[in-house]
């Protein structure tokens, strides 16, 4: 295959229920990964989650049951909502696995040998829930507790560990981002990042012997990996690390894209490329990191009780409508809020009126007027070779680019002003006005035109609304084997006299009541 897109996740802590953040950073890569597997990719998307440290352990203590029962479950829950949420990850990696360990120890060696890893002592502030040390100076005073910006708690601690040379890596960073000026997404994100770089890089502890829930150092049993190098390596251990001349690897990596909220991109843009290049191999082609989401206007925290669970707004929504609202409610990129009455508002407009209504109104009328078949098709007019073309040459062009750039909100912006302007074309063309004049062969055109554009539509939406968009195909009758992209063309275009099914409405409309969040 000439053609191959390979997309992550971040891996997921197991301390923590699955939430709406979760579901939103999954949801784009799938997004991402069905519209290049349509689009005639080879395709590899993963997901996982992040197992070891310090956290786990305490947790595991605390419901006195080990570490590896803990992890097994809550991993389970992030496995079942990948599943429950549509995606189509083709692997799912635990950090708890062996070939994870095997690629750890395999890295872990390649940066010794290069001579970025040596034996180092370290003093400073730590703190537990971020797993990280701070300097004094970020660190406040309260109540005789020196508390992290993270409003963690620190305390002192002194470890011989291991370190890894960053701060030797700064020019070549520099150098990376520079001759690649797409691998940071957004704009504002790589600035930061650059100033960061610049500003002076200090080596890092890649090494904790205050506990042993971790990948162990190779040769130095009282050590264990730091979480990071652990956490991040899994992205090259699903892809056969350290078997780089197997096919999966040479065809999969460097990804072309780890999407991550921007709480870590610091771990994604500079030590994950440094550990890389420093391993000798190819740093990934983009990262890109997605803003942050607020609920009604706050931030989501289990204490405040405001942590959104998919599972409420499947319900609330339905699925689709979920997916939908998660990447149209705001420009990719940019932090936003989810409001139920927004949410609601929007799903509503686009989907259950714009499409929704365009479905039926055009399959009830074909249903009852035209035989229930693809309808035949006359000569065309200007109006109906407009909106043809929109439907079947411009949108995959426009969407295709927009999602290049992980622009959603434009992609939707295309498709939606296509859902508009059929909207207004059969208004304007009026089927049931022609059906009264005794027009049928006009009627029929029209009907046609209207079937048609709805085919693209349902191909393109696809990767975005997967259920809804398979209902609208199915409903024109549109074979599973002439769904991908390559049929999202003119001569590919519906047959008339192809018997349809009998309409049903694809896109619920949200009532009220139905959709009144707590
Ligand atoms: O950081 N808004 O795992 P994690 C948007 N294990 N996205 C959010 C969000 C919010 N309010 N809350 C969470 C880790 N996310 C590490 C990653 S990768 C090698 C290791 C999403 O469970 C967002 O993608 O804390 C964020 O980066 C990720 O969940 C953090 O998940």
């Amino acid at each position: 295959v000439s053609k191959t897109y390979s997309i992550t996740t971040p891996i997921y802590y197991v301390n923590d229920v699955p939430h709406l953040g979760h579901t939103y950073t999954t949801v784009a890569c799938d997004v991402m990964a069905r519209f290049k597997r349509l689009d005639g990719f080879d395709v590899y998307f993963l997901t996982g989650t992040d197992e070891h440290g310090q956290k786990v352990k305490q947790s595991a203590d605390k419901l006195g049951i080990t570490p590896q029962a803990l992890t097994d479950k809550v991993s389970q829950n992030f496995r079942d909502l990948a599943h429950d949420i549509n995606a189509s990850n083709d692997d799912f990696i635990r950090t708890t696995e062996d070939r994870h360990e095997v690629a750890c120890q395999t890295l872990w060696k390649k940066l010794v040998q290069s001579g970025d890893i040596y034996l180092g002592k370290h003093a400073g502030w730590y703190a537990v829930r971020d797993e990280a040390y701070y300097n004094d100076d970020e660190l406040r005073d309260v109540d005789g507790k020196k508390i992290a910006p993270s409003g963690a708690e620190c305390t002192w601690m002194e470890e011989e560990n291991y370190m890894f040379r960053l701060s030797a890596w700064g020019d070549r960073l520099l150098k990376y981002y520079d001759d690649h000026p797409d691998f940071i997404q957004p704009e504002a994100r790589r600035n930061e990042v650059i100033s960061f770089v610049k500003s002076g890089l200090r080596d890092l502890s890649v090494s904790r012997t205050i506990f042993d829930w971790g990948v162990p150092v190779p040769d130095a049993p009282k050590h264990v990996m730091y979480v990071w190098i652990d956490a991040l390596t899994n992205y090259i251990t699903a892809l056969g690390y350290p078997d780089i001349n197997a096919e999966k690897f040479k065809k999969f990596w460097p990804a072309d894209l780890h999407m991550v909220g921007k709480d870590i991109i610091r771990f994604h843009t500079v030590y994950w490329p440094a550990f890389l290049m420093s391993a000798g191999l190819l740093p990934p082609k983009r990262v890109f990191a997605h803003g942050w989401w607020t609920v009604e206007g706050v931030k989501m925290s289990k204490s405040l009780g405001n942590v959104l669970s998919p599972y409420d707004l499947m319900k609330t929504y339905t699925l689709d409508g979920m997916r939908y609202a998660l990447l149209g409610l705001f420009p990719f990129g940019n932090d936003g809020d989810f409001s139920a009455e927004l949410a609601k508002q929007k799903i509503n407009n686009h989907l259950a009126n714009g499409l929704g209504n365009l479905a039926q109104r055009t399959l009830s009328f074909v249903a009852k007027n035209a035989g229930a078949a693809v309808p035949s098709i006359g000569t065309l007019n200007a109006d109906d070779q407009k909106l043809l073309k929109a439907a079947q040459t411009d949108m995959l062009v426009a969407v295709r680019d927009a999602l290049d750039h992980q622009k959603y909100d434009r992609a939707f912006e295309t498709i939606f002003a296509v859902v508009n302007d059929a909207n207004i074309y059969i208004d304007t063309q009026a089927p049931w006005t022609l059906k009264k004049n005794n027009q049928p062969d006009r009627m029929n055109t029209v009907l046609y035109v209207l079937c048609e554009t709805l085919r693209c539509l349902g191909l393109i939406l696809q990767p975005f609304v997967p259920d809804t968009a398979g209902k609208l195909l199915d409903q024109l009758a549109v074979d599973k084997s002439v769904r991908d992209f390559g049929y999202l063309c003119g001569q590919y275009a519906l047959k008339p006299g192809t018997p349809l099914p009998e309409p049903v409405g694809i896109f619920p409309r949200l009532m009220d009541d139905n959709a009144a969040q707590k």
